[in-house]
């Protein structure tokens, strides 16, 4: 197997340090979470010592992933890495402002993404907008290091790729895809008992919030929206992560080629927007009009309220994008 270029030079990154520093997203998915631990145990296995910190704490349904514990929640992650010569290993980001951390400019940063709206922001970039996950780089990793698969590792990443493919299901997926997934399963990774840890452990506040997000359902043609305010997640006893999914059930609708779910935030009169589109529009471009960004069909962004502006600004986007 021919070995790309920036694996090549990350492979020297890990060769030439002895300590690492690995990080990703706030409010961080099943791809930031299992890519985060499936990393540090290929700097484990490559004799090197990985810190693991993640801003916010992990969604319930992915409280189960082996190697949970070695993850430390902090502001600042030179509490637990003073040493600024330590490098840090940033997945899924399109800069160190989406970690939410301080204390990692001034490091040798390593930057591993898989957005169209990635950018080098590090001293070793490789940003590959065609994986279908950034666990699936990470796997390519591994395999060009040639370490071992073992049943932990094999977890972490199957997990993080079923659920940012949307089980197998977005364009992303290929038969490379099938071949690593495979290959994960083959090395411990039990398919069906991560889909129950995934998709049939939710928390009944999140069935309740998702009721009230689909009675305030609107569609305009191809395009569906949504929406739920502070006191509709009050009521159903909801935090910000069981408003996760909840745009899929809008895109999933005949005849929409885009949809939008907004959730108010907590901080007076602004929204999170999760934007989805089956492929006609590209939402990544429309988040990025907002200041946000993401993937070509799954992207966000936030807006000022109140609900009825940012409603009309975003929806004027998807129009726009549909000509
Ligand atoms: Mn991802």
């Amino acid at each position: 197997m021919s070995i790309d270029a920036p694996i090549e030079a990350l492979l020297e990154t890990f060769r030439s340090h002895r300590r690492f520093l690995v990080t990703s997203h706030a409010r961080p998915d099943g791809d930031a979470i299992g890519s985060v631990l499936a990393m540090a145990e290929i700097l484990d296995q490559l004799g090197r010592e990985a810190t693991v910190v993640l801003l916010d704490e992990i969604p319930a349904i992915y409280r189960t992933l082996p190697g949970l514990e070695r993850i430390v929640h902090v502001a600042d992650v030179r509490e637990v890495e003073p040493d600024m010569a330590v490098p840090a290993i940033v997945l899924e980001c399109d800069g160190t402002p989406r970690t939410g951390l301080a204390g990692l400019d001034g490091r040798y940063l390593v930057n591993i993404d898989h957005h169209a709206s990635g950018r080098q922001f590090g001293s070793v970039n490789w940003i590959d907008e065609n994986a279908c996950a950034v666990a699936a780089m990470v796997y390519r990793i591994a395999v060009a290091a040639n370490v071992e698969i073992i049943p932990s590792m094999a977890t972490c990443l199957y997990t993080a790729v079923i659920s940012d493919t949307g089980s197998f299901t977005y364009p992303s997926t290929s038969a490379e895809t099938f071949a690593m997934a495979h290959d994960l399963a083959a090395h411990g990774a039990n398919p069906s008992q991560i889909a129950r840890d995934i998709y049939f452990s939710n928390p009944e506040s999140k069935i309740r919030l998702l009721g009230t997000a689909l009675s305030n359902l609107r569609t305009d043609g191809p395009v569906a929206w949504s929406w739920v305010t502070t006191l509709d997640m009050d009521r159903a006893g909801a935090g910000a992560e069981d408003c996760e999914g909840v745009v899929n059930y809008l895109i999933s609708i005949a005849g929409v080629e885009s949809a939008v779910f907004l959730r108010e935030l907590p901080t007076l009169d602004r929204y999170r927007l999760s934007i989805r589109s089956k492929g006609k529009v590209d939402v990544a471009q429309v988040a990025e009009v907002f200041g946000g960004g993401g993937h070509r069909s799954a992207s966000g962004c936030t807006l000022d309220g109140p609900l009825t502006v940012a409603t009309e600004r975003i929806l004027n986007q998807l129009r726009t994008g549909l000509c």
